[in-house]
């Protein structure tokens, strides 16, 4: 199985709550080492720039509103198959599909406010990455 890394965010609903543990024991648990973590407050133009895929889709502006809302914290996951795991830890995007155990259908508001990010191939989780850590701040 290949190594890889994967660019997570904890985001604002989850932040607000006091989640990022509990959140961070799930990825643990799963066999996911978190190898770089910050907590940052994005701009609306930081958070647009990360969301520029999803620019034409009616939910962009409350997407970038609400993860511009509060601090989020952004961290790099690695292990084997690191991508599809920490989707699988993830759940479904709509926390109402999402399966039981998984951190969306645990903590998750709605649809919107749905506790976390992951990256969604090896293309998009080095460019996330490289959007939010320099090279030195990546430990192995
Ligand atoms: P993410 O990118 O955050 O890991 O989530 P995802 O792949 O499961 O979902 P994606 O389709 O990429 O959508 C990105 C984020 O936009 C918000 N969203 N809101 N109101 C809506 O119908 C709606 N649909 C998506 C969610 O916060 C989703 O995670
Ligand atoms: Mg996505």
């Amino acid at each position: 199985m290949a190594t890889e890394r994967t660019l997570s965010i904890i985001k604002p609903d989850a932040t607000n709550r006091n989640l990022t543990g509990k959140i961070n024991a799930k990825f643990e648990d799963a066999g996911l080492r978190i190898v770089a973590q910050k907590r940052i407050k994005l701009s609306m133009e930081q958070a647009g720039k990360f969301y520029e895929v999803h620019k034409e889709r009616p939910f962009y502006g409350e997407l970038c509103e609400f993860m511009a809302s509060a601090p989020v914290v952004v961290q790099v996951l690695e292990g084997d198959n690191a991508i599809a795991k920490n989707r699988e830890v993830m759940g479904a995007t709509n926390p109402a599909n999402a399966e039981p155990g998984t951190i969306r259908k645990e903590f998750a508001l709605s649809v919107g406010e749905n506790s976390v990010h992951g990256s969604d191939a090896p293309e998009t989780a080095a460019q996330e990455i490289a959007f939010f850590f320099s090279g030195l701040e990546l430990v192995g």
